[in-house]
């Protein structure tokens, strides 16, 4: 099989065997985020579409989640990094009800190899304990991570309870279940803050950017 195929069936089936070499032997052709948004992401697309049609169970999407880590970690000291002293802080969360992490957790490397310090508190995590690291950190900014349609909503109720707490600073959202139009109608309106919206890990670092210059 072609290199991309074999990278996309490891994330597929889960398997970690030979993935190594593999990324190993992608990387000297291509850098490590366009491997990641290549084939490994098409493999992830793949496995949420057989979930989807009922063709994997929980289980085996997480051992697929495990291959994703694991060559996400692979990858990570040979990503590219920039010596800017700290431009800001981070506060990063999935947010309440939802565990998925995997793009979460690829905004921190990104931001954290491109001069943020980034402090994530994980997955599952409640607007208190969000308000909480808030006033613990004080951070340029809080990024919100969430893949299930319900964490839309819950991300709409966690800039409410921001809201109540007084809290203004700007406000990043990302994850497939989000779009710059619910972000822009239902997020942004229930805020005293800016509210912006990331599709992907890149375009965070970049919005980012543009709010701390
Ligand atoms: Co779940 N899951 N899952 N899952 N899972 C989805 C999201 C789903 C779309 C699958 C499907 O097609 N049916 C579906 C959601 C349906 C919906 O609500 N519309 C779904 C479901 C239903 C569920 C469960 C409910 C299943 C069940 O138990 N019956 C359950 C939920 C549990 C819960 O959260 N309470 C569940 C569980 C799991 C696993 C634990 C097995 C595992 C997660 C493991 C983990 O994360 N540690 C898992 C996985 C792996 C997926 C899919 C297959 C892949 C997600 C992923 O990691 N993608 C997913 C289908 C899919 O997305 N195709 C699916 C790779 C990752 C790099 O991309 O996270 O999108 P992503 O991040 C991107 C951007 O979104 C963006 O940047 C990244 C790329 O650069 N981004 C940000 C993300 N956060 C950002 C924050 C930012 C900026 C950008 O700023 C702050």
């Amino acid at each position: 099989l072609p290199l991309d195929e074999r990278l996309a069936n490891c994330i597929i089936e889960g398997s970690k065997e030979g993935l190594a070499d593999d990324l190993d032997l992608a990387m000297l052709e291509r850098v490590p985020l366009d491997i990641i948004n290549g084939p490994l992401m098409a493999g992830m697309d793949e496995v949420g579409r057989q979930f989807n049609a009922n063709q994997l169970i929980v289980a085996e999407v997480l051992q697929s989640a495990e291959a994703m880590k694991f060559a996400v970690s692979h990858l990570e000291p040979h990503m590219e990094r920039s010596d800017a002293a700290v431009r800001g802080r981070i506060l990063l969360a999935t947010v309440k009800g939802d565990v998925h992490d995997i793009g979460k957790n690829l905004v921190e490397i990104i931001m954290s190899n491109n001069g943020y310090h980034v402090v994530n508190l994980g997955i599952k995590v409640p607007p208190q304990d969000l308000i909480a690291g808030y006033r613990e950190h004080l951070p340029d900014i809080i990024g919100l991570s969430g893949l299930l349609v319900k964490s839309a909503q819950m991300m709409l109720e966690t800039v409410q309870d921001f809201r109540v707490a007084g809290i203004r600073a700007p406000v990043m959202v990302g994850g497939a279940a989000l779009s710059n139009r619910f972000t822009r109608l239902r997020i942004a309106p229930e805020y005293d803050g800016l509210v912006a919206y990331a599709p992907d890990a890149m375009t965070g670092l970049a919005l980012a950017n543009l709010i701390q210059d």
